[in-house]
């Protein structure tokens, strides 16, 4: 297919100079007309300074570690949300000690890979709660509160590897279920991989503790949840267990696996289950009817629920077709051919499904109905994309009410999108207006390292949820209380920051003593964030109007080391900064909080103090 492209572009560009010479005014028309489809996809996505978009949309950052928010329709990139990697600009988690570095450190290493971003709903709809998503390279989900778009909890899931594909479970969404897609070493011997097997994990949404686990032979990828309370649906590619790439598609068929929840939770009230690493382990030949496998074709990727609940489709990958399975009875319903490479469908809540075609390049849109009644005239339309499309996501399209107007096409490679910028070149996003019933390529735009799915939530959805300020801990240091606490090598700053001072404007303390410097941002009005760096001793926080952050730090040798606001807030942000003293162990310390303007140098007449600029 991808061969069949270039040839018929070869033989489009060989034609072009007959058309030109041929015929001169259908060639202008021909421009006007592609300038005028140009002006109106430019439209669509023209979202004037100081205007709001339509939608966030959350793209997974993959092995960057963090999700990035972007605009949409605008495809501006808004904010970046760090998660599994220290951002010194945003103060997450670069310096040791901090709340955010434990968190992360606690629970593995310093970076994460991540593919899925879950949004809570309630009744159907984005509830503008929170986001989840897995780490897949250290077996980790974390849950970012939107309320403050920060990341408020990760946690190591036991027993699994390779924690992949994630979904809430419906509608409850108490649970967030994550896929184990890399086979376990249960019996920690290294050699018999016969013996492997994986787990698909249960967990509770607000804590992430992983509340139980159902043992799978095979691999577990991409999650999907029944709207019913009944079943979830995960793909499993590598049902043969196998550990080469020749293995895992021996089978012509592997599997999509469901889990009966509810029959589930009734095994562990009843104790059948095995405690392993101190979670409860289901084993469906313990409890028949826990899993179900329906066989599909070859390696299945994607694992989507139709918005209405009703089937489940199953992305082929290897196979070209959609694997279209009834969610309530388990049965086939129809597994029509939709071309070369399926990976994930997305809905646009008109009864059309849109299934991303790595090997096609392409997005084909079809209709779920016509493909189950064997109507040939399913497929509705396809849109090359640029180029080799992974996830594709439609706006809404995971709750029961998609909106149907925006599609992203989260594309793997940007081959001549872009002028090289070195051999490794950025991703490209697509964005596709699917509103009416041929698809638009609209815009294209670059992202960081490497968004695999998206998830947008409407503004309004978000609106009235997000806080401007954080609300002053009770705790927290007041404007006129700052104050420094001694407990010998041990010093205690509680500090307060406004435009444009921090106060105090100087500590004292002694080579080697253990400092933890409590901010507080005092100011009351949004966008009001000040940071706080301290020079040559690797230290950066950001703190928000409202915020308190606490940075330990290690006093370093004796000397003068400035301390100052890393955020642009004022036209006095350059001054507002301090000192920290440092002081040879043993020397007196002064605890004072409030400094004079010009300080005198003690017992110095004026002319030392001088300097050639006076
Ligand atoms: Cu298809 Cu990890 Cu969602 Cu990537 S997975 S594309
Ligand atoms: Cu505070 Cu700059
Ligand atoms: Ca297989």
């Amino acid at each position: 297919m991808v061969h069949m492209k270039t040839t018929s572009l070869i033989a489009l560009a060989a034609a072009v100079p007959l058309v030109l010479t041929g015929c001169y005014s259908d060639s202008k028309s021909a421009k006007e007309k592609a300038d005028s489809q140009a002006a109106s996809a430019a439209q669509r996505v023209y979202v004037a300074p100081g205007k709001l978009d339509d939608y966030y949309a959350f793209l997974s950052g993959g092995q960057s570690g963090s999700v990035f928010v972007y605009g949409i329709p605008s495809c501006r990139f808004i904010k970046e949300i760090p998660i599994f990697e220290p951002r010194a600009a945003l103060g997450y988690a670069n310096n040791a000690g901090s709340e955010s570095y434990k968190r992360l450190r606690e629970s593995g290493p310093m970076w994460g890979d991540m593919h899925h971003p879950v949004l809570s709903q309630a009744d159907g709809r984005y509830d503008g709660k929170n986001l989840w998503i897995n780490d897949k390279a250290n077996g980790r989900v974390a849950r970012i509160a939107l309320r403050t778009f920060e990341t408020v909890a990760i946690r190591h899931v036991p027993n699994i590897q390779g924690a992949h594909g994630l979904a809430a479970y419906l509608p409850s969404g108490k649970y967030l279920f994550v896929n184990g897609e890399l086979e376990h070493d249960f019996a920690k011997n290294g050699t018999d991989a016969a013996d492997y097997r994986s787990v698909i994990a249960f967990l509770d949404a607000e804590s992430l503790e992983t509340k139980f686990e159902v043992m799978i032979v095979g691999n577990a990828d991409i999650a999907s949840s029944g709207k019913d309370g009944r079943y979830v649906f995960s793909t499993m590619y590598n049902t043969e267990n196998a550990v080469t790439s020749e293995g895992m598609i021996e089978r012509d068929r592997d599997a999509v696996a469901a889990i009966d929840v509810p029959l589930a939770e009734k095994a562990l009230a009843e104790g059948r289950f095995t405690k392993i690493n101190g979670v409860p382990v289901i084993k469906p030949e313990e409890v028949p009817g826990v899993l179900t496998l329906i066989p599909v074709p070859k390696n299945p990727h994607g694992c989507n629920v139709t918005p209405d609940g009703k089937y489940v489709l199953a992305s082929g990958k290897l196979s070209p077709t959609v694997t279209i399975i009834d969610a309530h009875t388990l049965k086939v319903a129809a597994e029509p051919e939709v071309g070369l490479g399926p990976l994930h469908t997305t809905f646009d809540g008109r009864g059309n499904a849109y299934t991303s075609l790595f090997i096609d390049s392409q997005i084909v849109k079809w209709n779920i109905a016509k493909a189950i009644q064997g109507d040939p005239t399913y497929i509705v339309d396809r849109v090359d994309v640029h180029y080799n499309v992974g996830h594709t996501k439609a706006a809404g399209a995971d709750t029961s009410y998609p909106s149907g107007d925006w599609l992203l096409s989260l594309n793997k490679l940007s081959k001549g999108m872009f002028l090289p910028v070195g051999p490794a070149m950025p991703d490209s996003q697509e964005l596709i207006d699917i509103s009416g019933e041929k698809m638009k390529v609209v815009a294209a735009f670059p992202s960081l390292p490497e968004p695999h799915d998206a998830v947008f939530i409407s503004r309004q959805a978000l609106a009235d949820k997000v806080a401007q300020t954080y609300e002053i801990s009770p705790t927290a240091t007041k404007l006129g209380e700052e104050k420094i606490v001694r407990n010998g090598s041990q010093v205690d700053v509680y500090m307060t920051c406004i435009r444009s001072k921090f106060i105090p404007e100087q500590v004292e303390v002694h080579e080697g003593d253990r400092v933890n410097i409590h901010l507080t941002n005092v100011e009351t009005v949004r966008n009001m964030t000040h940071g706080f760096a301290l020079a040559d001793h690797g230290i950066n926080i950001a703190v928000d109007p409202g915020q308190t952050q606490v940075v330990p730090l290690i006093a370093g040798k004796p000397g003068t080391y400035w301390y100052y606001c890393t955020w642009f807030c004022s036209a006095l942000h350059l001054e507002m900064r301090g000192r920290l003293l440092v002081k040879p162990i043993g020397a007196p310390v002064s605890d004072s909080i409030v400094l004079e303007a010009r300080p005198r140098a003690q017992g110095a007449d004026k002319k030392a103090a001088k300097t050639d600029y006076e």
